[in-house]
């Protein structure tokens, strides 16, 4: 299964989707030039992160009832405080607006682009500026993969 980003997620965690940066990016040779690299398009990222979602299928889905989640991290299911830190354009941020965009969870957003208070904070805390990191509870948890499957088996358990 492939996730899609609804109209009403694009509208609101990006605003304008994609983000108009990108849209100039990817049109147009004027603004490249030959000799110049071109950064990978759009909408190509999205195909990319959907092929890897597809990957990740094959090998397995995580199993609601006998997931654990990494170590220090709180047990998903039940109430919790969630705040993910991300960009708009890092594909492992995508990848997991993907999976919010599929599940019914309350997840805060801090762009650490647009946001240095944010950005600050996550560098404060983490002792890292990588994104996406979801904060359980301030529990700090980075990997688009490990958040994803939290953010999976704690919609599932919660449905149950
Ligand atoms: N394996 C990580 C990769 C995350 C990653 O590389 N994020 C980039 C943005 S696309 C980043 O924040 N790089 C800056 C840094 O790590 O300091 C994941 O899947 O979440």
């Amino acid at each position: 299964m492939v996730f899609e980003v609804s109209a009403k997620v694009k509208q609101r965690h990006f605003g304008s989707y994609p983000p108009s940066r990108h849209l100039s990016e990817s049109s147009g040779s004027l603004a490249h030039p030959k000799g110049v690299s071109k950064p990978i398009p759009w909408r190509m990222r999205r195909h990319v992160m959907g092929l890897m979602d597809t990957v990740l299928k094959w090998m397995g889905e995580v199993d609601a009832d006998t997931y654990e989640p990494p170590a220090g991290i709180p047990e998903p299911g039940g109430e919790h405080d969630l705040v993910l830190y991300k960009t708009d354009f890092c594909p492992f941020c995508i990848r997991v607006m993907r999976v919010l965009d599929a599940v019914d969870v309350d997840v805060k957003m801090r762009d650490v682009s647009g946001d240095p208070e944010a950005r600050a904070h996550l560098l404060e805390v983490t002792g890292r500026r990588t994104v996406p990191c979801m904060f359980i509870d301030g529990v700090p948890m980075f990997e688009s993969a490990d958040i994803s499957d939290w953010l999976r088996v704690h919609a599932e358990r919660n449905a149950a």
